[in-house]
């Protein structure tokens, strides 16, 4: 048997760990067993015959976290990030938050109107929609919500507790832009209200410039039709901008002269600052970043090489760089950023790690293509001056014990 050979990469390639740990991948790693015999896992009888719309191996287990236990209806549920890839979040374990439970609406009988401040009012089918030219781009959503946790040291046991009210998705639909030529828009048009069809009737306002330039009337979700929980058949997707602003089972975008001043953007979605003002209309979500794996709630089983991956994103554009530390800050190294790296979407990163069996504290920290650099959560609450429910993007430590025990840094 030969030694299989490594193909050489530049310095700072995805074999950059093979360099550092000087060893080979086998050694590095904790215990690799010797092959068996494959025989005896063939099957013995044919397998299961095809099947009209799939389903996941029985031996995979991820779930969404429920949250709101209290309460009757669960309104909110959490994506399992460690055990997702990639940068598509699978639209069955894409995280919910839903004010009012999951109306089930009709594509066939669901309209859209555009009215107010329009020329031409206007009311669209789903088919009509469809007829007009059609755009997919992958985009996350990031509830403000997401991560509030971490601001109280109510910490949670794991990522998917922690960080799971994001998830990215490839989206198709309409540019609303598309939409809003066609029923025209007055001169005192400057803000737009979109409501969604649930019964709490939830409505965000949008400036103009937004609407007309990124914002997408979207029906289709990871090639396929919305899924309910995702505001079936017809949702806003605002990107980079607070989940609330991306208004599902969307039935009606007003042209107005000013903002609404819905309750889902003055008593709740608004940070109250020290100082008497409020942080409101904060749209587009800092850049964040975070460990998916190793992450709160696993176990290393012993000292050796582990991928360290991850997700980052920010609301103002693309990822540039995400750094790792795992040294708990001392030293840090540029991860490897998995191409295509997309605006407005999660960006995977990845780095290899020789762990030498010590306690420690891993992290990232990202930094966008405007030079934003994600905070401490010493010095975001430096900045806003108090705890607030929304918008914590700071840098999220792991502890990871002698034992292998991974559990929350902060
Ligand atoms: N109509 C309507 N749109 C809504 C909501 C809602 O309750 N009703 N929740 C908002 C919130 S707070 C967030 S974070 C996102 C969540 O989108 P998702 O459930 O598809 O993840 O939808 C937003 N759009
Ligand atoms: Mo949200």
């Amino acid at each position: 048997m030969t030694t299989p050979t490594i193909p050489a990469r530049k310095p700072g390639g995805s074999r950059r760990w093979f360099l550092r740990a000087g060893t080979s991948f086998a050694a590095a790693l904790a215990a690799l067993r010797a092959p068996t015999s494959s025989a005896a896992d063939l099957p013995g009888s044919l397998g299961a015959p095809v099947s009209g719309y799939g389903s996941r191996s029985r031996f995979e287990r991820a779930l969404r976290a429920l949250g709101n236990a209290r309460t009757p209806r669960s309104t909110v549920s959490y994506a399992p990030l460690r055990d997702t890839f990639g940068i598509v979040t699978p639209s069955s374990l894409h995280f919910e938050r839903h004010h009012a439970g999951v109306p089930e609406l009709d594509s066939a009988t669901h309209t859209l109107t555009v009215h107010g401040l329009v020329d031409r009012p206007l009311v669209f089918s789903i088919d009509e929609l469809k007829r007009l030219p059609s755009v997919s781009r992958f985009f996350f959503i990031e509830c403000s919500g997401n991560t509030s946790s971490e601001w109280t040291g109510a910490n949670a046991p794991d990522v998917q507790r922690s960080h799971g009210l994001t998830s990215c998705s490839e989206w198709t639909g309409v540019w609303l832009s598309t939409i809003l030529r066609q029923s025209g828009a007055q001169p005192g048009a400057t803000w737009i209200v979109a409501e969604g069809a649930d019964a709490a009737r939830v409505a965000r306002s949008l400036p103009m410039d937004k609407a007309m330039k990124d914002v997408l009337v979207a029906y289709a979700q990871n090639g396929e039709p919305l899924r309910p929980e995702q505001g079936y058949p017809l949702r806003l997707i605002v990107p980079g901008v607070e989940g609330i602003a991306n208004v599902k089972w969307l039935h009606r975008v007003k042209l107005v002269d000013r903002p609404a001043m819905t309750r889902w953007e003055t008593s709740k979605y608004t940070d109250l600052l020290p100082d008497g003002t409020s942080r409101i209309f904060t749209f587009e979500m800092d850049a964040k970043s975070v460990i998916t794996r190793p992450s709160g709630g696993e176990t290393l089983p012993g000292a050796g090489v582990y991928e360290i991956s991850g997700l980052a994103w920010t609301g103002r554009g693309a990822v540039a760089r995400v750094d790792i530390t795992t040294d708990g800050g001392r030293t840090w190294n540029p991860a490897e950023l998995q191409a295509p790296v997309l605006p407005l979407a999660h960006t995977r990163f990845r780095w290899s790690w020789r762990w030498d069996g010590g306690e420690t504290l891993i992290a990232s920290r990202v930094t966008d293509e405007t030079g934003y650099v994600q905070p401490t959560l010493i010095d975001l609450l430096k900045a806003r001056g108090r705890f607030s429910g929304y918008h914590n993007n700071a840098i999220q430590p792991w502890k990871v014990t002698a034992a292998g025990v991974v559990t929350n840094g902060l």
